[in-house]
């Protein structure tokens, strides 16, 4: 897409940290398109003759990072359907968590307006994850996985955040608060980067 095109803000942060919620709050109230890349790849994994569900089905239940090409390619279809639709200003969520998939988007599909980075110490985000997963039916909300998710977040996906936090464009919230706190504070981090 050519510069100014769509806008992109990425949504990092740990494993119930909060980004889904926030995340479809702005959907209602602003507008925005959420892109979930864990939804999208939940979906292609349930996908009826997909390639590459099984492949997905492990990453997913080891807290692995699924090869970017396959994430890439689900994204920027959703991207475009949306585009084609009308839509300019999306939320991207859950991505990138790799450093080989930040570049790749950036080059590839579209640089980032600004990254909205969600802390969370990681006993909340274990409490949330493990209620969640009495009902959620996620396959990776049960301790073994959890463990799992933390430790990649740490050693894969926070290289990404601080790559982004070197060139300002990152904002943090202070995510082990109420729904509506963390909400007013995702307001004006928007407010503050003019969006
Ligand atoms: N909750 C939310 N906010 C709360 C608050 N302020 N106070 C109290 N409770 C709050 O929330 C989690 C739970 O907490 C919910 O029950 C909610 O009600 C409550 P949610 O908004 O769902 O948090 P979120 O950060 O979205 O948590 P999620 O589990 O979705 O985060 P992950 O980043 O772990 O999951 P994701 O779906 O993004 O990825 C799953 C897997 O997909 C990855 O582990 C990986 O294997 C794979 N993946 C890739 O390989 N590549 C990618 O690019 C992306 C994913
Ligand atoms: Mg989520």
């Amino acid at each position: 897409f050519p510069e100014g095109e769509i806008s992109v803000v990425f949504v990092l942060g740990g494993p119930g940290s909060g980004k889904g919620t926030q995340c479809n709050k702005l959907v209602k109230e602003r507008g925005f398109i959420h892109l979930s890349a864990g939804d999208l790849l939940r979906a292609e994994q349930a996908r009826q003759g997909s390639k590459y569900g099984e492949l997905i089905a492990q990453c997913i239940k080891e807290g692995t990072i699924v090869p970017q090409e396959v994430t890439i390619a689900l994204l920027e279809q959703a991207i475009k359907e949306n585009h084609d639709a009308g839509a300019r200003n999306f939320l991207v969520d859950g991505f990138p968590r790799k450093m080989d998939q930040a570049i790749t988007f950036e080059e590839k599909i579209a640089k980032s307006a600004f990254t909205l980075f969600f802390e969370c110490p990681e006993q909340v985000m274990l409490n949330r994850l493990l209620e969640r997963g009495k009902t959620s039916g996620r396959t990776d909300d049960n301790i073994d996985s959890i463990t799992k998710r933390f430790r990649t977040f740490v050693e894969t996906s926070m290289p990404v955040v601080d790559y982004f936090d070197k060139q300002g464009k990152v904002v943090k919230l202070n995510c082990d608060q109420p729904v509506d706190s963390v909400s007013e504070q995702v307001k004006k981090a928007l407010e503050s980067r003019g969006i």
